[in-house]
């Protein structure tokens, strides 16, 4: 079987989440860079991969497929190594919820609002929009709170194992513990802030950890 090729930048959360599978599972794997900066996601070569013009998408021996979790679940069966969903039904639930709180919840207000504000528009020469930040707050005191909740006692968010619920989310988590709004809301959440230590410290989050420039 040949490599998984996953198209997009290394600084994206939902590229990043595709690698970091890829790394727990030990598998080898090329990335594809696209120049999101200058608009490589929305030209034709692109669109034929994904026709949102989004990333990641992913080419496997013929088969392509884009949607980050599709993504994700496909490489858990597809590659040997340590599976990334868990068989009991809870627990399941648990992992595709937090997916979900993620995609729905957490990554518009964390990544499109507060760090696309705070730290993108500086670094392309911009000025952040402070209104911006500022309604997006409250909803990430909402989606950190359930999170916090959805963890309680467990290491990782769905129970006992990691599992492709803190691959979803650990790239967001990275970005929001980098501003100065997210680092004090992340710390006052113990549990949040004890799992994203631990995720923070794995081997697979150092090696698709993102560069710039
Ligand atoms: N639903 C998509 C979302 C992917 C997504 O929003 N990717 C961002 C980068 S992290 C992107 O493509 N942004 C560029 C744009 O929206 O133009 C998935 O799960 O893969």
């Amino acid at each position: 079987m040949g490599k998984p090729v996953i198209h997009g930048p290394n600084f994206s959360t939902y590229v990043r989440t595709v690698r970091l599978t890829c790394e727990e599972k030990q598998a080898e794997y090329e990335l594809g860079e696209l120049d999101l900066l200058q608009g490589a996601h929305k030209e034709r070569g692109h669109l034929a991969r994904h026709p949102f013009g989004k990333v990641p998408t992913l080419e496997h021996d013929g088969f392509s497929l884009y949607e980050t979790a599709a993504i994700c679940r496909y490489l858990d069966l597809a590659l040997p190594g340590p599976g990334l969903v868990p068989g009991e039904p809870r627990a399941a639930g648990r992992m595709q919820q937090v997916i979900s709180v993620t995609d729905s919840y957490a990554y518009g207000c964390m990544i499109g609002a507060l760090v696309m504000q705070r730290l993108v528009a500086p670094m392309t020469g911009g000025t952040p929009d402070e209104a911006v930040i500022e309604r997006a707050l409250p909803q990430i005191d909402l989606s950190l709170d359930a999170l916090e909740a959805i963890i309680a006692d467990n290491p990782f968010m769905a129970g006992e194992q990691i599992s492709l619920a803190d691959l979803h989310l650990a790239p967001v988590i990275f970005y929001l513990a980098a501003t100065p709004e997210g680092q004090p809301r992340l710390a006052a959440r113990k549990a949040l802030a004890g799992w994203w230590e631990r995720m923070n410290a794995r081997e697979s989050m150092r090696r698709t950890e993102p560069k710039f420039g």
